[in-house]
């Protein structure tokens, strides 16, 4: 969690006054008793609001309470702005915790636009605590992002939705290929 504080906190140097000012809002909005501290149940009408119900609320808020004193300040606030804009809140298909830093997804998943991923922390992953379909190839995100790039180099210039529509296909070839080389197991 505290690698991806840390990208929060940089991230929100480079926000725009404006957006600043929008988070100091949400903030706001959020705390309802003023006390400048966002409780459990402040936390859990906000997400109602928004209808963001995929962000299990206990699981994100205990992640997100660094004191671990039941509520979350504005810094707090900052890293959970940041996990909703980057799509960062991501939650073991296994054992529901928050990843905030390496862990493994299944390719052919991940490549196939019509399912939704299949993400497991390191710990299940590697006590093999899980269940999914027989042939699943799991890379760790990292390799996927270098991957999703060469995807995107190899691809012939086309209109950027071309582009996208091919790599689901394509990748599920040359993910395969690729396994041994680029540290992926496959299962
Ligand atoms: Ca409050
Ligand atoms: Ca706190
Ligand atoms: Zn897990
Ligand atoms: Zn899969």
């Amino acid at each position: 969690m505290e690698e991806l504080r840390r990208a929060a906190i940089a991230s929100y140097e480079h926000v725009r006054e404006k957006d600043k000012k929008s988070i100091t809002k949400t903030f706001k909005a959020m705390d309802k008793n003023r006390d400048e501290q966002i409780s459990l149940g402040e936390y859990v009408k906000s997400l109602e609001k928004k209808k963001a119900y995929n962000l299990t609320p206990q699981i994100i808020f205990s992640a997100l309470d660094k004191d671990g004193n039941g509520s979350l300040d504005f810094e707090d606030v900052i890293v959970l702005h940041y996990i909703m804009q980057s799509g960062r809140a991501i939650i073991c298909m296994s054992c529901k915790t928050l990843m905030a830093g390496a862990y493994f997804s299944c390719s052919q998943c991940f490549f196939n636009a019509s399912v939704s991923t299949f993400d497991i922390c390191c710990d299940c992953y590697g006590g093999k605590k899980f269940t999914h379909h027989g042939d699943a190839t799991f890379c760790d995100n990292y390799t996927l992002l270098r991957q999703s790039r060469s995807a995107i180099q190899e691809a012939p210039m086309k209109e950027e939705s071309d582009v996208f529509e091919e790599i689901d296909i394509d990748m599920i070839s040359s993910v395969a290929n690729l396994t041994v080389t680029a540290g992926c197991i496959i299962m």
